[in-house]
């Protein structure tokens, strides 16, 4: 690997709001301990070293969101359901010790220890636009491999048609696990085949920074053609199955959020319409609307995951 290949998190901030960063942190020892945790950023994590990846449409050209919106406004409803409570609440997970329990229809289930994830495979740096239900969207710098290296090891069987992804449910460090919301623990499923391609991605890190408690440390995966909530954060245990799993936000609203919840600006979500997007960080003076696009715009590399399929009924 080349030090040319490694992209440190610098690049993706500009020298004003690094300074902007530290201003804060250092105004940050004089503030009641509620404002600090508002205010401050999550704190220097350490460097996860990456390649740039290689798989076709990995690499966005749209420019990164900065690093304090990606790690201040987020969705991970174990810490409430304000944008801002998970970077202020999220404090509390424990990562470590932490594992992750593969099984189901596989051939070798496994329970894999997260620094033996962490050697699976080489880490690729990925820059995906991600695409939330709720109108907007952002540029992320993944850091992580392919989830289908992870599937290679444990050998799926021929029945195995899905994979259930089980995020942490711990109501000691979690205070929102319990709340009516949502049937805990969080889960999401994928097809097989949706899983198994390349651009679907087990996530560690981003900005080139082991990943901040609020956005789904030490583990969780990344699929950039689909709305953002099938990107389970914080997960613990992954499940081969032969029947599409239940999943969080389909218990809780089956018309609302289907089991594909592929990214597709012609099939409105009942309440509101899919059409455009507010990309996070952009907005000011004009609240600027980009078109969504179909697949998020991945539509060249996973079309034909879905060739023949009805996707208003499939949605
Ligand atoms: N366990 C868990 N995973 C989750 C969520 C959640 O509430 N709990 N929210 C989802 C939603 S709606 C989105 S948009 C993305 C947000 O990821 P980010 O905060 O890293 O941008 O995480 C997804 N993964
Ligand atoms: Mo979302």
């Amino acid at each position: 690997m080349h030090a040319s290949d490694i992209t440190p998190r610098a690049v993706y901030e500009d020298r004003r709001s690094l300074l902007r960063g530290a201003a804060a942190a250092g105004l940050g020892a004089l503030m009641p301990a509620g404002l600090l945790a508002q205010s401050a950023r999550p704190g220097v994590l350490a460097a996860l070293e990456a390649r740039k990846s290689t798989v076709p449409g990995a690499l966005s050209v749209d420019k990164p969101t900065r690093y304090q919106d990606a790690s201040t406004y987020n969705n991970f409803y174990e810490f409430g359901t304000d944008k801002a409570d998970p970077a202020r609440n999220a404090h509390t997970l424990k990562t470590t010790p932490w594992a992750v329990e593969v099984g189901g229809l596989v051939k070798k289930p496994a329970t894999f220890g997260l620094e033996d994830l962490l050697k699976l495979s080489p880490m690729e740096e990925r820059v995906y636009r991600l695409r939330c239900v709720e109108g907007w969207s952002m540029v992320i710098p993944w850091v992580g491999y392919s989830l289908a290296e992870l599937i290679k090891r444990v050998e799926p069987l021929g029945s195995a048609k899905y994979l259930e992804f089980v995020s942490l449910a711990d109501p000691k460090t979690m205070p929102f696990v319990g709340s009516r919301t949502l049937d805990w623990p969080y889960a999401e499923g994928l097809r097989l085949d949706e899983a198994r391609h390349p651009l679907t991605l087990l996530a560690f890190g981003m900005y080139g920074e082991i990943l901040p408690k609020q956005n789904g440390a030490p583990v969780r995966i990344v699929v950039p053609w689909k709305y953002g909530f099938k990107s389970a954060k914080s997960i613990v245990k992954i499940r081969f199955t032969e029947n599409q799993p239940g999943t969080a936000w389909n218990k809780a609203a089956a018309n609302e959020y289907g089991f594909y919840s592929n990214v597709n600006p012609s099939v409105d979500h009942p309440r509101w319409s899919q059409a455009t997007e507010r990309r996070i960080g952009e907005d000011g003076l004009f609240d600027k609307r980009r078109k969504t696009l179909m697949f998020n715009g991945y539509e060249a590399e996973v079309g034909q995951l879905y060739a023949g399929m009805d996707l208003q009924k499939f949605y």
